[in-house]
């Protein structure tokens, strides 16, 4: 932790209020579920009074998770401290609250905005899981057997099962110290990273079939029409960006998901030197150096033509991201 004066004004603002809601961002991944039911459940074991609030309903794999039951879509909220986690950009909290500053933002994104009254933000670390892992013992929080299962799976959720570039040792050191607190590791990362449904396999079938590539880019789409055929239930790309990213030779992989709404979602992963979180900011999206995501207006020609260009000019441009 760097900013460690801010860590300590946090603390002093958990120790005030008694009525305390956590939030993330739309579309929660493990790390966003992670990290609010981490601090959650750490607070309420400390006789806070919690609300934990997601503007998306909590996608079912999520339950899986030790006291995921608790959160819920937002209602009337009464509080009187807000906190957003893993979140970058206040407009991702969708209306999960209706202030126009929250008090509090913990995040680990490197397009992060600084939009709350106090903003710890550590583009280094792996995980705002882990940011928190790490501030706990300053904030006086024990990790609970729960805690410690959440935190993990948000660390294991962002660092791919500590496969990215930002994986370092600390991350490993506060990973062994979440299995001491009860964490099971081999199991979580079974179920993360490992398992999915036959729907998801059938989908992925159909974006593979139609695989492309054009100088260091691996590519694919995932049509309305294709989700349909395979029977998938989500609006994502099932993790096929995963296995196109393992494609050897190729610096960066896309793949473009159409979407009821009339737009196209996009997701990039990089080999670590590049920084893709700069072409999806370019397109009104973020993320982080190695993945990172948008969804952009247009048919899913134009959004490839477009996205494409964009990210080929990334790769002739920058040599080397410094975040990296
Ligand atoms: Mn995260």
């Amino acid at each position: 932790m760097r900013n460690k004066s801010i860590v300590r004004e946090i603390g002093k603002k958990l120790e005030e209020a008694n009525n305390i809601l956590i939030t993330s961002h739309i579309r929660p991944d493990w790390d966003a579920v992670g990290s609010v039911l981490g601090l959650g459940l750490a607070l309420q074991e400390n006789g806070k009074k919690v609300q934990m609030v997601l503007a998306d309903r909590l996608p079912e794999k999520f339950q899986y998770l030790p006291g995921s039951e608790q959160i819920k879509t937002p209602d009337s909220n009464d509080y009187d401290l807000s906190i957003v986690l893993d979140c970058s950009d206040f407009l991702r909290v969708g209306d999960a609250l209706q202030e126009e500053q929250p008090d509090v933002n913990i995040d680990h994104h490197i397009t992060n905005l600084k939009f709350a009254r106090l903003n710890l933000v550590e583009p280094r670390s792996a995980a705002t899981s882990m940011m928190l892992t790490e501030c706990f013992p300053f904030w006086g929080l024990d990790i609970s057997q729960p805690v410690a299962t959440a935190l993990m799976s948000g660390i294991l959720g962002d660092t791919l099962g500590f496969r990215t570039s930002n994986t370092s040792p600390k991350v490993l050191r506060l990973c062994a110290s979440l299995m001491e607190k009860g964490a099971n590791l081999a199991k979580l990362y079974e179920f993360i990273l490992i398992q999915n449904s036959f729907e998801a396999a059938n989908y992925w079938g159909m974006g593979l079939q139609k695989i492309q590539r054009n100088g260091k880019i691996v590519w694919t789409t995932l049509t309305l029409e294709d989700r349909k055929k395979a029977l998938y239930p989500g609006n994502d790309d099932a993790d096929l960006i995963n296995i196109l990213s393992a494609i050897n030779h190729y610096e960066i992989a896309i793949v473009f998901i159409e979407q009821k709404t009339g737009r196209i979602k996009v997701s990039w992963r990089a080999k670590p030197g590049w920084n893709v979180a700069k072409v999806a900011l370019k397109f009104g999206g973020g993320g982080h150096p190695a993945a990172a995501g948008a969804e952009i207006a247009g048919t899913l020609e134009e959004v490839q033509q477009q996205v494409l260009q964009m990210t080929n000019e990334l790769l002739t441009s920058e040599n080397y991201s410094s975040y990296n």
